[in-house]
């Protein structure tokens, strides 16, 4: 549960956040299977209370576990993953089982009726005997209170219950039947870890008819936030899977908007209060915090700061350290805003530019050119160390991926130009970040490495990016 189980060669996952499985399935052949992405998370994808409005978040108000939502049917969701993981690219599922739907909020997109308001809901079917009994998480320091009441009056099962184990235990375990890689376990802060421990266990080796090696486990990455000063810590958790790392979205927008140093990212990782490596799953922003949901505050990096977004995107994608995600958003500007429709309902599909971006209401941070060449990048630099380390003392910094990759930046309000250190073999190289290798050649800037594999690498202050990147399948 570990592992994030990617095909050899391929790494860094995307958020398609509200897309349509048929979409996704389109995406994967046309899109991320050519450039090299590892995996996509979906949103949830179990029948969800209809809320007035088509607000994002009504799909986390569980009314059944039917395969059924704005984003497809579970026919279509099951052929998503199949053509999907024919190209390489493997799915997460975002689980939501630590509650069901809001009182008030009784109809669900598959057709099923519920009644929160009396804890019952038949198309599972839970009833107020698979619930804890009602109360408010208002104190994050009990963690009694935070697992055992309801978070936003979400009704809190019972998951040290028999029926509630089984019922989610199978949930899991039809998911990895149709050929899912893990899950991404919403809300795991508010669930006891010895719980998750039994379902856990409970749930299938992933399907080998899918292309998994046998005994493979799925992927599992927890939601618990863990900013510190609260009762519940995420080494709670690492011990059961991994854990979305909050800490690393929260430093990670401090770093770019310029409040810490660039400098300081010497030691990124563990020395930031970081989970250890192979137990966090990295992002620049999440779902709720690009919109002020959950955690993160007013430092966190999204779309609409495109400048640092793509620097800090650019960092995480060529350090090491973590397992990647990079989130997909649409355009917003209330923080409600469900995804684009085309009538007020369906979900619109994203349509493309011919640079390959999105429009139709659809952001696409995954097909922005320094983002998924990042991507390009990290599978270039597979698993080389981070060497040749070099700062100018304050925000200009530069590290290689062993001989394979390298990669500079800077967020100093003046031109970097030095001679570095690249670590690569002697040659012309394309830069990632500003063009693409175009057969023989770039469409951006070229690097020339000498044969003492120092290059001069410049990135004025006015560039429309503060990173260049090079690696060594981007050679000329
Ligand atoms: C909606 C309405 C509600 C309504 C409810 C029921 O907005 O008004 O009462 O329906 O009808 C999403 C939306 C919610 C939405 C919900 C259900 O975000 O607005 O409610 O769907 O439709 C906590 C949880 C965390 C959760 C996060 C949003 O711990 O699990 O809140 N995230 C997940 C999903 C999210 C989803 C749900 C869970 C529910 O990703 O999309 O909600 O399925 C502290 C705690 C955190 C806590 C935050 C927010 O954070 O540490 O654990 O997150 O508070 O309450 C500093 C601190 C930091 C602190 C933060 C905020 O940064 O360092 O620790 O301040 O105080």
């Amino acid at each position: 549960q570990f592992s994030p189980n990617y095909k050899d060669g391929r790494n860094g996952m995307v958020h398609l956040f509200e897309w349509k499985w048929d979409d996704i399935a389109a995406e994967c052949e046309n899109f991320l299977g050519p450039y090299g992405f590892a995996g996509l998370q979906v949103s949830p994808v179990n029948e969800n209370a209809v809320i007035g409005g088509r607000p994002w978040w009504e799909r986390y108000q569980p009314i059944s576990y039917k395969l059924t939502t704005r984003s497809g049917n579970e026919q279509q969701f099951a052929s998503m993953v199949k053509r999907c993981n024919a190209v390489g690219v493997r799915t997460y599922v975002d689980v939501v089982f630590n509650h069901m739907s809001a009182n008030g909020n009784s109809r669900g997109t598959a057709g099923s009726q519920a009644d929160p308001g009396s804890k019952s809901f038949p198309a599972v079917p839970f009833s107020t005997l698979d619930f804890n009994p009602t109360c408010s998480i208002t104190n994050y320091n009990d963690p009694k209170n935070i697992r055992n009441c309801e978070l936003v009056g979400l009704r809190d099962l019972n998951q040290g219950n028999s029926w509630v184990r089984d019922k989610i235990v199978d949930f899991l375990n039809h998911l990895v039947d149709l050929g899912v890689a893990g899950f991404r376990v919403d809300a795991a802060k508010h669930m006891w870890p010895a719980d998750l421990a039994v379902i856990y266990g409970r749930v299938k080796n992933l399907n080998t008819a899918h292309g998994f090696n046998a005994g493979a486990k799925p992927y599992i990455f927890q939601e618990v936030i863990d900013l510190g000063g609260e009762a519940i810590s995420k080494s709670e958790y690492t011990g059961l899977g991994a854990v979305t790392e909050f800490r690393h979205s929260d430093s990670i927008g401090k770093v770019f908007r310029g409040k810490d140093q660039l400098r300081y990212l010497v030691n990124w990782g563990t020395a930031w209060g970081f989970a250890a490596s192979d137990r966090s799953l990295v992002f620049v922003d999440n779902h709720d915090n690009q919109r002020g949901h959950g955690a993160g505050g007013a430092d966190v990096l999204t779309y609409k700061v495109p400048k640092q977004y793509k620097m800090a995107s650019a960092f995480m994608l060529a350090h090491p350290f973590g397992t990647p995600r990079v989130m997909s958003s649409f355009a917003f500007s209330d923080t409600d805003q469900g995804p684009p429709t085309s009538d007020g309902s369906n979900i619109a599909s994203p349509r493309f530019n011919s640079d390959m971006s999105c429009n139709n209401g659809w952001v696409c941070e995954h097909r922005w050119r320094q983002i998924y060449n990042m991507v390009g990048f990290r599978n270039a630099a597979a698993n080389a160390q981070l060497q040749n380390w070099w700062d100018n003392g304050k925000n200009q910094i530069a590290f290689s991926r062993g001989n394979r990759a390298f990669v500079a930046f800077n967020n100093d309000g003046y031109d970097l130009s030095s001679s570095l250190q690249t670590g690569l073999p002697a040659g012309t190289y394309c830069d990632v970040i500003s063009g693409s290798k175009s057969g023989s050649s770039c469409t951006g800037k070229s690097v020339v490495v000498g044969s003492d594999g120092r290059a001069n690498i410049s990135i004025r202050q006015n560039e429309q990016d503060g990173v260049l990147a090079i690696h060594v399948n981007a050679k000329l």
